[in-house]
This record gives C-alpha cells, sequence and structure tokens, in this order.
C-alpha cells in the first residue's frame, strides 16, 4: 500500500508539473498580448512619409499599414540592411502598389524575430524620403 501511495504521489506530481508547463505555454504564446501597431501611408498634411516614422514594438506584434494620402504606395524591406534572415525581409515586405485610400497592409513580426532595427521603404516615393523604421524590441 505505501508502494502504492508513492506512486501514486509521483504520478500526480508529474501531473502538476505538466499542467503548470502546459500553461505557461499558452500564457507565454497568447495571442491577445500580441500588439498592432499601426502607420499611415501618407501623413495627413500630404507630406510623403509613413507616419509615424518609427514605431517600436515586440515580437509577435503586427505593423497595419493603412493608405492615407498621395497614394500609390507599397511597403519594402530591405533584404540586406535588415537584421535576420532575407527571407523575413521579403515576407515582412508588400510590394504590390496601395492605389485605394483606407486600403491596408500588415506584417506580423515572428515570435522569434530578431531584435534590432528594420528599414523599409515605399519604392514610388524612396526618392522623396519615404523611409520607416521599426523597432522590435524583446
Ligand atoms: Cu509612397
Amino acid at each position: 500500500m505505501k508502494f502504492m501511495t508513492a506512486i501514486w504521489r509521483r504520478l500526480s506530481l508529474t501531473f502538476l508539473t505538466m499542467v503548470l508547463v502546459a500553461s505557461s505555454f499558452v500564457l507565454m504564446t497568447s495571442p491577445a498580448a500580441a500588439a498592432t501597431v499601426q502607420v499611415k501611408m501618407g501623413a495627413d498634411n500630404g507630406m510623403l512619409a509613413f507616419d509615424p516614422a518609427k514605431v517600436t514594438i515586440k515580437p509577435g506584434d503586427t505593423v497595419e499599414w493603412v493608405n492615407n494620402k498621395v497614394p500609390p504606395h507599397n511597403v519594402v524591406f530591405d533584404t540586406a540592411k535588415n537584421p535576420g534572415s532575407p527571407d523575413l525581409s521579403k515576407s515582412l515586405s508588400h510590394k504590390q502598389l496601395v492605389m485605394k485610400p483606407g486600403e491596408t497592409v500588415a506584417a506580423t513580426f515572428p515570435a522569434d524575430a530578431a531584435a534590432g532595427e528594420y528599414t523599409y521603404y515605399c519604392e514610388p516615393h524612396r526618392g522623396a524620403g519615404m523611409i520607416g523604421k521599426i523597432i522590435v524590441q524583446p
């Protein structure tokens, strides 16, 4: 009987540990913790700029670009200059031009995205200085 009690104790301990590990995993990966940050394409005053030009996010967050003024715009991350793999920069980019006001494109930074400064630009207006920065902070 003592033996059975010992086994039972060990089993319930194992079970408790598993529940704790599983629940902390759920908490850590909970999508409710992820935020969405909006950036306007074309400032309200008609400037060829991303507004705000610099945003700070956490890995797992989403940046949503809203077509605001003086379209067309797009969002291109420099594959050579940014942290993380060129594939990441490619997957964050939206090369197709947005034309209609209010149209949105979005990019979710993966939970394992490298911290650092990600630079992107709008292809038609890069020369006019339409460049944005996203700071990823763990
Ligand atoms: Cu533009």
